[in-house]
């Protein structure tokens, strides 16, 4: 016979709720590339639960960008994935903890927007636990 333990109900149902539904807040860390000697902006981000380091990155238009991403920790695997073919930024990468090197030259300015497309089963989106970003490309 399977019965419920009413203290295990008890401390699931807000770990349930913790891992489906709750927001978790998002810090917005941001970076404003420069460009190399030669010629090349270069970005380092890292990555671990639940969050990209920066992940709102400023570059400029028409220089090309060499982004370097890592994960830094934690069991889960990641990506970064975006797509704004219009502007020549159009991505989407696994990474692990040797880094990986994702080149492009943005062609439009404006605000594009990345995440990890990863999930847990049923859980939320490594996305909505607060993996996710932003390149906004300047003048
Ligand atoms: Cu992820």
């Amino acid at each position: 016979m399977f019965t419920v333990n009413s203290a295990a109900i008890a401390f699931l149902l807000p770990l349930i709720f913790a891992l489906t539904v709750a927001a978790e807040e998002f810090v917005e860390k941001r970076y404003e590339a420069g460009v190399d000697e030669d010629g090349v902006q270069r970005v380092e981000i890292e990555a671990g639960e639940y969050y990209y380091d920066p992940n709102f990155i400023v570059v400029k238009v028409g220089v090309p960008v060499e982004l370097s991403i890592r994960d830094v920790g934690g069991i889960a695997s990641h990506d970064i994935a975006i797509e704004a073919p219009e502007a020549g930024i159009d991505f989407s990468e696994d990474f692990g903890s040797e880094p990986v090197t994702i080149r492009f030259t943005p062609t439009r300015v404006g605000e594009y927007q990345f995440e990890c497309t990863k999930r847990f089963l049923f859980f939320r989106s490594h996305k909505d636990r607060g993996m996710h970003g932003t390149i906004k490309v300047v003048e």
